[in-house]
């Protein structure tokens, strides 16, 4: 008793003999690990990644969805998550996607984002990237989730950039399932007119509603492997369309294919990396949407589940992380304009959190080719 008293007071006293001070902008997102970093070098501090609010990247929170009269912070390239679930085929869970892949990125951060490869810093090529946070989406009816999807879309990218020549801001949207990306294209349109998908994905997604929904009803027909079927109807894409990592089964022999191809889609299968090698696959993707602008939608499931084993509808036979994040750098160039991750549902991750690392890395390669090119909306 005596000797631990005397422990407790040992360690007491070593306690208040440290000084600690906390930094002055303790519990503020930045600038100790986000944007300031030029005005406030002194006060960065790498070592302390994991305070404050976790932020995609630690980066800025701004209240992006406050009522569009109200002036906030301006930005360029805003991260939104997108916490819904309700439309998939298989394994739920996605909805706590957006939360699982700012928890993957809590290693990554402005001062610390040198590319290896590219010898670039993402966040410091003149565009301030923010995170809004979650849109708020009902889970009890999806028609209703959607249109609140398409709202949050509408505000947050018809608010004025910060860049003073590029006036609209570009969105990265954290899943959510697959049908969240109906929304995003929407919303594109209205900026950038149709635009060519690339669409990376074990599954082609272009299925009619009459054969995935089941002809149950049109509520069941809006789903997370029938949306870019709808987005062609509604004319958002152009026929300058392309998957890539598809290997999942078709529902018909010929049906599927040939609905695929009518809704704007040439194909590149997981094999094809085989015969084309990376180099090949980014040549392709490339020229199929040359002269275009471009909507990155990236399937987590592109993935082998040996890579990212946290995802709804997981297909073995897929990619690796290294393929998949070096053909994603090799697009340097296109005209990106919208973009996002999809499908991971974390409670199938496992203890090395190998799905959300991932899917944390996609999204830091997304920004880095938003911020390579920028891009004019249709004047
Ligand atoms: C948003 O602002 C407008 C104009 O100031 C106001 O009429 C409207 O009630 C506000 N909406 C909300 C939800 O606060
Ligand atoms: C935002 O805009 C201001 C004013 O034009 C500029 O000084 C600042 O560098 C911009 N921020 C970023 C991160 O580019
Ligand atoms: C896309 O549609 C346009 C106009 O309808 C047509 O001229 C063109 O050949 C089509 N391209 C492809 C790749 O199908
Ligand atoms: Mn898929």
């Amino acid at each position: 008793m005596l000797s631990s008293w005397s422990l407790l007071l040992a360690l007491a006293s070593y306690a208040v003999s440290r000084e600690i001070t906390f930094p002055p902008v303790a519990g503020i997102q930045h600038p100790i690990y986000g944007f300031a970093v030029d005005e406030d070098a002194a006060e960065l501090d790498i070592t302390m990644m994991m305070s404050g609010i976790t932020t995609f990247a630690h980066l800025p929170y701004v209240h992006c969805l406050a009522n569009e009269s109200e002036d906030v912070e301006k930005y360029d390239i805003a991260i939104l998550g997108a916490p819904f679930d309700t439309g998939v085929t298989a394994r739920p869970g996605a909805r706590f996607g957006p939360t699982g892949v700012r928890q993957g990125g809590i290693r990554i951060g402005a001062e610390f984002s040198w590319n290896v490869y590219t010898g670039r810093n993402a966040f410091l090529e003149g565009f301030r990237v923010v995170d809004c946070g979650d849109a708020p989406l009902t889970f009890l009816d999806n028609t209703i989730a959607l249109k609140q999807l398409d709202k949050a879309h509408k505000v947050i990218s018809g608010r004025k950039a910060n860049h003073t020549g590029y006036t609209v801001p570009r969105i990265i949207t954290l899943g959510g399932d697959h049908t969240t990306t109906l929304p995003a294209l929407r919303s594109t349109y209205h900026h950038w007119g149709a635009v060519s998908v690339i669409h990376f994905d074990s599954h082609i997604d272009t299925w009619d509603p009459e054969v995935l929904g089941g002809g149950l009803s049109h509520y069941a027909g809006v789903n997370h492997g029938t949306f870019l079927h709808i987005a062609h109807e509604e004319g958002l894409i152009k026929n300058t369309s392309i998957h890539a990592g598809i290997r999942a089964p078709m529902a018909n022999k010929k049906y599927d294919l040939k609905n695929d191809k009518a809704c704007g889609f040439s194909i590149l299968t997981a094999r094809d990396l085989d015969k084309f090698g990376t180099q090949g696959i980014i040549d392709k993707l490339k020229e199929r949407v040359a002269g275009s602008k471009v909507y990155i939608s990236v399937d987590i499931d592109v993935l082998d589940p040996s890579y990212a084993p946290a995802t709804g509808t997981a297909e073995v036979g897929g990619w690796t992380t290294r393929e998949l994040l070096t053909i994603l750098d090799g697009l340097d160039g296109i005209e990106l304009i919208g973009a996002d991750v999809v499908e991971v549902a974390p409670i199938y991750d496992n203890p090395g959190e190998t799905t959300v690392l991932a899917a944390a890395e996609v999204v830091h390669s997304l920004i880095a080719l938003m911020a390579a090119t920028p891009v004019n909306a249709l004047s």
